[in-house]
């Protein structure tokens, strides 16, 4: 009865668990469908593991089989004891040496494929990006072109861009399934990893490591464009005049509140100062708030208002005055506005 039991339960599991890892292939959040020079390179590696494996299980259970249903103890047999044979020099060897094979076919292009990844000798001819990690947020710094921002990272399609990234607190994991590998990112040294996506789309990132209790919600996007649009948003990301006050007067108001109530000791907008909360140059196109609520006004009064009931542990929570609602709305409005480029995520092709 209780074996029947554990049967049932075992069966009840697995089949639960096929319906939860059935939602994980998410569009754009999946290894399996890669887009990408990094996520190539390791869905070959899957498929040749996969084989190497399936081969293994299959020399072991076929012969495991034959055994069971050939040589079962028959009527007439129960006190026979077979012939006890021990160290056969051959199958020794035999199955000494085909694991070792199979390893050395797995490890060699995995060795060869995380050094490739990592390699950055034609870095100087490609475009380069600083990347810094923070609780829970990351950063994106175009160093030679004057350009900053934050959670929504542009690249041009077909193009290599060479990641340097680094923490500022404790070490994360930079990853976009779809187009790239997986890198370490550590608050004590330089980690470079080279990205390329083949088509034009929005990929969602992953914090990869545990870094406290928002790290399920360290998320980003990568905003791949045409190599055109991506001029047009350097350019436009380039021109952006933090002085320039709003013609709408809420938002104008907002953008007053922002100066007065301290957001901008934090939040540089351009080139201004403010170098410890998301860089919010291009918040107006952001496709989210925070990396994972829908960018409308609601949600961003929300987040202002207790950011930490969305984002627990956080940097924001108590670093501003109280804000009335009102105050509150105000500057959610002017963030809104600020809209620096037509170069968006629903110009990237999807
Ligand atoms: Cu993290």
């Amino acid at each position: 009865m209780i074996g029947r039991m554990g049967k049932f339960r075992a069966l009840f599991l697995l089949g639960s668990l096929a319906l939860i890892l059935s939602g994980c292939g998410k569009e754009n959040l999946t290894a399996l469908v890669p887009k990408g020079y990094g996520s190539e390179a390791s869905m070959n590696l899957i498929i040749l593991t996969t084989v190497v494996m399936s081969f293994v299980f299959l020399a072991v259970i076929i012969p495991l089989v034959i055994v069971l249903l050939r040589f079962r103890e028959k009527k007439g047999q129960e006190d026979f004891i077979p012939k006890q044979v021990e160290g056969n020099q051959t199958l020794e060897t035999v199955w000494t040496v085909i694991p070792i094979i199979l390893v050395i076919i797995m490890a060699v292009p995995t060795v060869i494929a995380t050094f490739d990844l990592a390699d950055t000798s034609e870095a100087s001819e490609h475009i380069n990006i600083n990347v810094t990690g923070n609780q829970y947020w990351w950063h994106f710094d175009y160093e030679d072109d004057g350009v900053q921002t934050s959670q929504d990272l542009y690249i041009p399609a077909g193009e290599r861009v060479y990641l340097n990234m680094i923490a500022a607190d404790v070490t994360h994991s930079f990853w976009v399934p779809t187009i790239s590998g997986k890198l370490d990112v550590n608050p004590e040294n330089v980690n470079t990893l080279y990205i390329e996506a083949y088509e034009e789309g929005v990929y969602w990132g992953k914090c990869a490591e545990f870094c406290g209790p928002s790290h399920s919600l360290m998320d980003f996007k990568v905003i791949v464009v045409s190599p055109e649009e991506y001029e047009q948003w350097l350019a436009d990301m380039g021109n952006v005049n933090p002085d320039e006050v709003p013609g709408d007067a809420v938002a104008a108001e907002g953008k007053e509140l922002f100066e007065e109530k301290s957001c901008m000791g934090c939040h540089a907008i351009g080139d201004s100062p403010g170098q410890v909360g998301p860089n919010l140059t291009n918040f107006g196109n952001r496709t989210t708030i925070a990396g994972i609520l829908d960018p409308t006004k609601e949600n961003l009064v929300d987040w202002i208002m207790d950011p930490e009931s969305i984002k627990p542990g956080n940097l924001m929570t108590g670093k501003y005055p109280d804000l009335s609602d009102d105050e509150a709305d105000k500057i959610a409005e002017y963030l809104l506005q600020l809209k620096e480029t037509d170069v968006t995520p629903e110009s990237a092709g999807n």
